[in-house]
């Protein structure tokens, strides 16, 4: 076990310079943080790093008055493959405002509706392919498939680029580049400075360069393309908009920096989000049953309904129930903010301005602001009057602030519909009676999770 020493301001100090490596980092934060408390400082290798996870001290850290958007280690070496892009962009870079008003519009809750077609015929490739495992008997893959679905979706709603996921048997190479690339990011945080690593980073830059190249296609497809192509998707305003205040535009550079972030930010998240959800229904046959009623009093027994895009919105049930695996398992699981000025956190801690403070989701999500029980998963808990009685920020899955998740309405729009259609067609069949565990690429996901399927209602 870990030592602690104490800080100046009694914040423990840990140094975890000499634990051994591990696979899923986040754990060992929510460890540390139950050990140690809501506020402790892990050190590694002589640099220090605060690491916060209460609800009173997250709500000061998301007074945008006192606290901006940090760009934290492992947020510093992402950028070496997204570059200024809007995830990694630092709050002062003048590309960061620029992309943020010349995309904002493609955010918009009203331009899901355009998305919404593109998104359902995503999700029928899925369909598709679950029924013929259904069929076989087969298991499916469900993070694996739920990848597939989340860079396809983000590939043709963002870029009009198709990447034909389900007609591959392996994963579309890009995402075991961009998979490897995350996980430098992540372990580059960990290592030991008197090893060689030259190796590993000859790696990276291979897969880098892969990515870049996958980039380049997607843009160059556009500009090949006979017809112009929608001028409302990423692409088209990246490529044409020019900026609603001073008339700029984004440079080439900065516009495949965003391409690669989009399509990065645009689909791993999201697939493990939908995972998880898919591992929570598997395992509480209550809360099943109640988004079975839900869809059913949408789609009855229609053996293809056809969602619409209102259909969404009405289910709510099944919305909560994704919010409930993001509040259990945030999958971008920590976000960081910096000081604007020197401060005090809480009244006793001091943090010197610019100074960057890690918070971690996953325990904001099980402070007793969530009750006795935060462990257990309980999708009542986004009841409309439950979540009126609770503070808005006791739930950060998708960061805070005007850094916040440009792809939000995105996200859950997708993953609803999804969720709907597969919970009215299968029944889920928890075969190989599953253990969660997690991996960790920077974002998390259940790792191995396969479930076998029947249809629900006779075929037709
Ligand atoms: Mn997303 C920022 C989580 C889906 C594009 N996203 C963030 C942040 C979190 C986050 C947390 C803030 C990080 C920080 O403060 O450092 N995002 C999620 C989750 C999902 C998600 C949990 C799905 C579930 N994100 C999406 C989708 C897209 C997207 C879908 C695009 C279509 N996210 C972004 C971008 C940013 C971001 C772009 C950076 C925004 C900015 O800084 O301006």
């Amino acid at each position: 076990s870990l030592m602690a020493a104490q800080t100046d301001a009694d914040v423990p100090l840990v140094d975890i310079s000499s634990a051994p490596p591990i696979a899923v980092p986040v754990l060992r934060s929510m460890e540390m943080a139950r050990q140690y408390g809501p506020a402790f400082v892990q050190r590694l290798h002589g640099r220090d790093l605060m690491m916060v996870s209460s609800l009173d001290l997250v709500e000061e850290l998301a007074d945008d008055e006192r606290f901006v958007k940090g760009i934290g280690p492992g947020l510093v070496n992402v950028r070496e493959f997204t570059g200024d892009g809007l995830f990694t962009a630092y709050n002062e870079e003048p590309n960061w405002a620029r992309a943020h008003d010349i995309l904002m519009p493609a955010f918009a809750l009203g331009s899901m509706r355009t998305y919404h077609p593109v998104m359902l015929r995503v999700a029928r490739r899925l369909i598709d392919s679950w029924d013929r495992s259904s069929a076989a008997g087969a298991p499916v893959d469900v993070p694996g498939d739920m990848t597939r679905m989340t860079l396809d979706t983000i590939g043709l709603a963002g870029f009009g680029f198709d990447f034909g996921s389900f007609e591959r048997d392996e994963p579309h190479p890009f995402v075991e580049a961009m998979v490897n690339c995350l996980e430098w990011a992540m372990t580059k945080i960990t290592r030991s400075p008197e090893l060689d690593h030259g190796e590993r980073d000859a790696a990276f830059r291979v897969d880098v360069d892969y990515l870049t190249g996958v980039v380049d296609e997607v843009i160059a497809t556009r500009a090949g393309s006979p017809e112009p192509g929608p001028a409302e998707d990423l692409l088209g305003l990246m490529l044409g908009a020019v900026h609603p205040g001073d008339g700029t535009r984004l440079d080439a550079e900065n516009i495949r920096n965003q391409v690669i972030t989009f399509l990065i930010a645009g689909h791993e998240t999201t697939s493990g989000a939908l995972s998880f959800a898919l591992y929570y229904l598997t395992k509480h046959p209550a809360v099943l049953r109640q988004v079975q009623r839900e869809v059913d009093a949408l789609w009855g027994d229609q053996a293809d309904p056809e969602p619409s895009y209102e259909d969404v919105g009405r289910l709510r049930y099944t919305r909560q129930v994704l919010n409930e695996a993001l509040r259990l398992w945030p999958t971008a699981p920590q976000f960081s903010r910096a000081a604007r000025e020197d401060t005090l956190l809480g009244g006793r801690i001091p943090l010197r301005a610019g100074q960057t403070v890690m918070v971690l989701s996953t325990m904001l999500h099980r402070d007793p602001a969530w009750g006795d029980n935060p462990e257990l998963f309980d999708p009542s808990r986004f009841d409309p009057e439950a979540e009126a009685a609770r503070s808005p920020h006791a739930f950060k899955p998708f960061g805070t602030g005007e850094r916040a998740c440009i792809g939000r309405q995105f996200a859950l729009h997708e993953a609803t519909m999804l969720l709907g259609m597969l919970v009215h067609r299968y029944r889920l069949i928890d075969h190989a009676d599953y253990r969660l565990t997690l991996k960790q690429t920077l974002t998390i996901k259940p790792d191995d999770f396969t479930l076998t399927l029947a249809p629900r209602t006779p075929a037709p």
